[in-house]
């Protein structure tokens, strides 16, 4: 399963690279190394896997716009699923092309869309409130631990339709199918020993009976019913909720949270000019995404910018990088919440981005709103601590101090 080659693929015109993309190092700090792919060239040969890569904006946009050369069923990690064996069955959704994947995604587009998820946004605010009026208590808090995470483990596996047991493997869970998506190095190894777990709580929590009335686990389920998608599909899509849902939004809340403590100009701004809200979370998951990479696959022998490209090839897409490319965003490692990001890749491109969106979106919306009204400084009290993951920049720890107004 999943095997990386053991020797370096050199490829002859174009330039190659040995950097490995899923070391420690790369991982901790990617943005020197998104530079440097993105300087080389518009597309970049990764010999230590036999990859291609980009850090472009505009090439990765390119990439995951066009579905018939550069599809997911093979997979959107490293691995190809058309020659190694997929570690679970393959999502209904970011596993799959159009056809089949039109008919899941209207499925959840159904379940998730606008006339459902504002039913939420009270829910929603009522649970930020409580959950900023908590930290506040403290003071000093761990930002992941007291927000990033308590916030999105509370509301959306309630949206979902979950009980309140056994929440921590949802974390636990998305941590490791992130990682999977990787090469087999130590993150790999380590998230594959542990997933079966995670994984048999996380196929239990997808079943028709244990999700509440009313949720949208039993809109999926009606969306079955309907005869748009088989019950076990049904689960699937479930359970693509729960591995797409929780830790992709921990990431980005705690990430906006340190953003926001490293830069106390731009919570000033925010807090002078609140109709900012909507453009601060953007533009935080637009200099720190919590998707670093997915992959494609060619599905014909085709080109991108000039460069031949074989059939059934595999591309790495360094959407933080794209997010930060200077052809395309003006000082773009600035975290600037007055400017625009639309455009931005974090949510993807085309036919699979984010169909949870809106969910997430109003997320973070309500945990600033109820910020907005209650805290005057936000200050880091120690160094936050990066939580390595083959996929995600997401933080272990965020030390912080919250001063009310
Ligand atoms: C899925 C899935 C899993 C991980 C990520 C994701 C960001 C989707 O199972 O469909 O999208």
């Amino acid at each position: 399963m999943n095997s990386a080659p053991a020797a370096v693929i050199e490829r002859a015109g174009v330039p190659n690279l040995d950097c490995d993309p899923f070391s420690d190092k790369f991982l901790e700090n990617p943005y020197p190394y998104h530079d440097q792919i993105r300087e080389a060239g518009p597309l970049v040969w990764l010999s230590r896997y036999g990859i291609w890569a980009t850090a472009r904006h505009d090439e990765a946009s390119e990439v995951l716009k066009d579905y018939k050369r550069f599809c997911s069923s093979a997979g959107v990690g490293i691995a190809n699923f058309k020659t190694e064996k997929p570690f679970r069955p393959p999502s209904l959704l970011i596993e799959a092309d159009p056809p089949e994947h039109t008919r899941a995604r209207n499925v959840m587009g159904h379940a998730l869309s606008q006339k459902n998820i504002s039913a939420l946004q009270e829910k929603f605010e009522a649970d930020a409130v409580a959950i900023i009026d908590a930290a506040l208590e403290k003071g000093d808090i761990d930002g992941m631990d007291d927000i990033a995470i308590a916030y999105p483990i509370k509301v959306f596996p309630d949206v979902v339709g979950l009980g309140s047991e056994g929440r921590e493997n949802l974390l636990i869970y998305g941590n490791q199918i992130f990682n999977i998506f990787g090469p087999p190095n130590r993150l790999f190894k380590g998230a594959l020993e542990k997933i079966p777990n995670a994984s048999a709580w996380v196929t239990e929590h997808c079943k028709r009976d244990v999700l509440a009335q009313g949720s949208i686990g039993q809109i999926i389920y009606e969306g079955a019913e309907a005869g748009d998608v088989s019950p076990d599909e049904a689960g699937l899509l479930v359970r693509s909720l729960l591995s797409a849902g929780v830790d992709t939004t921990v990431s980005g809340i705690g990430n906006m949270l340190n953003l926001f403590a490293q830069n106390p100009d731009q919570w000033a701004l925010l807090r002078s000019d609140p109709s900012l809200i909507n453009f601060a979370f953007e533009e935080a998951i637009r200099v720190e995404g919590p998707v670093q990479t997915f992959f494609r696959t060619s599905a014909m022998a085709t080109e991108l910018s000039g460069i031949p490209v074989g059939d059934n090839e595999k591309l790495v897409l360094f959407l933080g990088g794209a997010n930060r490319d200077p052809r395309r965003w003006d000082d773009p490692d600035r975290f600037d919440i007055a400017r625009k990001p639309s455009g931005h890749l974090a949510w993807g491109n085309g036919v699979h981005r984010c169909v949870g969106m809106r969910i997430t979106q109003m997320e973070a919306e309500a945990i600033l709103k109820a910020m907005l009204a209650r805290i005057e400084l936000i200050e880091p009290t120690g160094p936050a601590k990066i939580r390595l993951n083959n996929t995600l920049r997401v933080l272990d720890s965020l030390p912080l101090r919250l001063t009310g107004v």
